[in-house]
């Protein structure tokens, strides 16, 4: 066995839990400054015993699905609430952390001075983005703190006030919180466009699961320290791919050369994108409506094409055990066989044999932008060079009926602030998060000259096009909205320690 074909087991006391899935009902962010070294090291000295490890995080989900999900125990409760802590470049320098000039550029120099390759423009300009981040300021930390409901009553709030009183007490301060919630009753799991998130994710050799088929990829593309799918080390000279520099937009643009390596003390850590995106629900339904009149497809179908799935989940593509004469990309197949959403079927399908020309799940479709599968191009093994570990959670209030219509310029009233905290993790944020979204979701000729961006997400103004074979294209409007977010290194717990001024211990 070669080194990159051995599963190398992940040391999972040392990386922090929400890289395993905190999969929890709540989540509340905590945006945290610090004004000097000596508070940003008591406030790590504080935390880091009431951090959560992947170790944690897995031993409790294990207990969780025994119990509720295979015995039904449901007169038990598995309970835990988790926190986990994440550094800006700004947060990493009053810390005085060693080698911070061997961090990627992109880290460097923060997500917001990188708006133009990532198309957070007019709308989501950083210049618009809201308190702490606007004009793309940095906070030095995130505290994530997150939580089941039990018997209907939520855990996190007592965790939330024990983990704010620890931080206020070492001199640190909570510039502003965010709260993410689950949707309540058949919109759980669902997004705010009423999709099902959360289906594909990868499995991260020697740590993770496989659920749902989620492919195998070697633990080095999400975590520093371990060997990535060429058998390099991550994080070591030479390790990280080439990638796109700001401002390229287009696939296949020249590369600049790979980074020096990073500092030991990184090993077991991951970078980690944090993106407030709100969303327009009410521009996303009329679109698909205005879509569906023009199309004759209906309007639950015009969304399925542009995320790549039904609202359920389902499928658009053939999934092994479908009955012959079944066209899954014409209406959601789970409503005859609710088996498709199986874990072991929801997520088999590949592209380029039976749908290259984009025919049922479009070629710019949210899902095939963002993870081209086996499609060419770019190809099978170049597509796993740019996975990411999602780790989002929705926020905002439902939608109420007679609610006006989103503003399209200007505050949308809080009332009406709604979306997704999308949160990412991955060994490098420029061939991770900035490379899927500079390259493939806001590059129109990708991956096929003409197929318009990923109507989604891409911060392409407004008008520009989406094809959608065989009705060719339809004019995007932006329905999310970059309100804020940075880049983040999540740091195992013995570089807490070593940070935090204390022994590892
Ligand atoms: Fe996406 N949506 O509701 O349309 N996403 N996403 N995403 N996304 C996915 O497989 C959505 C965003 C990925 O392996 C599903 O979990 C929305 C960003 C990736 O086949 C749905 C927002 C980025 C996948 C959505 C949003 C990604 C994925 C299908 C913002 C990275 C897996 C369910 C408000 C740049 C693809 C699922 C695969 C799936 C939606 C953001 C990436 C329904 C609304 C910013 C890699």
């Amino acid at each position: 066995m070669t080194e990159s074909s051995a599963v190398v087991i992940v040391d999972k006391a040392e990386v922090q839990g929400n890289l395993a899935g905190f999969n929890q009902d709540h989540q509340r962010l905590l945006y945290i400054t610090f004004p000097d070294a000596a508070t940003g090291q008591a406030v790590l000295a504080a935390l880091r015993p009431q951090l959560a490890t992947a170790e944690d995080v897995l031993a409790v989900n294990k207990l969780y699905k025994r119990m509720v999900g295979e015995r039904h125990a449901s007169h038990l409760s598995v309970r835990a609430t988790w926190v986990n802590i994440l550094l800006s470049m700004p947060g990493l320098g009053k810390l005085g952390a060693e080698g911070l000039d061997q961090f990627p550029p992109e880290f460097r120099t923060s997500m917001g001075s990188q708006s133009g390759a990532l198309g957070d423009t007019d709308r989501s300009d950083p210049g618009q983005w809201r308190a702490p981040f606007t004009g793309g300021a940095e906070v030095d930390a995130l505290v994530i703190v997150a939580g089941d409901d039990i018997s209907g009553t939520s855990l996190i709030d007592a965790r939330l006030n024990e983990i704010s009183t620890l931080i206020a007490g070492a001199g640190g301060v909570v510039v502003d919180q965010q709260a993410g919630d689950v949707r309540p009753d058949t919109q759980r799991g669902h997004e705010h466009f009423g999709f099902k998130d959360g289906i594909s994710q990868p499995t991260v050799k020697g740590l993770t699961r496989s659920s749902k088929g989620g492919d195998q990829v070697p633990a080095g593309e999400f975590i520093i320290g371990y060997p990535d799918a060429t058998g390099a080390i991550s994080g070591e000279a030479g390790a990280v791919l080439p990638v796109p520099q700001p401002g390229e937009l287009g696939y296949g643009q020249p590369q600049p050369p790979a980074p020096v390596g990073l500092p030991a003390w990184t090993k077991n850590g991951s970078f980690v994108v944090y993106r407030r995106l709100q969303q327009d629900v009410q521009g996303f339904q009329s679109s698909t409506q205005s879509a569906a009149a023009t199309t004759a497809l209906a309007a639950e179908a015009v969304g399925a094409k542009l995320v790549g799935r039904w609202a359920s989940g389902a499928p658009m593509e053939r999934v092994p055990g479908m009955a012959t004469g079944v066209d899954p990309s014409l209406s959601d197949p789970s409503t005859a066989d609710p088996t498709v959403l199986d874990d072991n079927r929801i997520n088999n399908f590949e592209y380029q044999q039976h749908d290259a020309d984009g025919l049922r799940v479009p070629r710019a479709a949210h899902i095939r932008k963002v993870y081209p599968r086996d499609q060419q191009p770019p190809g099978e093994a170049d597509a796993e060079r740019h996975r990411i570990l999602r780790r989002g959670i929705p926020y905002g209030p439902e939608v109420v009926s007679g609610e006006s219509a989103y503003p399209g310029s200007g505050a949308v009233p809080e009332t009406q602030d709604r979306g997704l905290l999308f949160i990412c993790y991955q060994a490098s944020i420029a061939n991770g998060f900035a490379f899927i979204q500079s390259q493939w979701v806001n590059a129109p000729d990708f991956p096929q000259a003409g197929d318009g961006v990923d109507p989604i997400i891409s911060q392409q103004h407004d008008g520009a096009t989406f094809t959608m074979p065989p009705h060719g294209p339809l004019t995007l409007s932006r329905w999310v909205i970059t309100t804020g977010g940075g880049y983040f290194f999540s740091p195992s717990l013995s570089a807490v320690a070593e940070l935090s001024g204390q022994a590892s211990s």
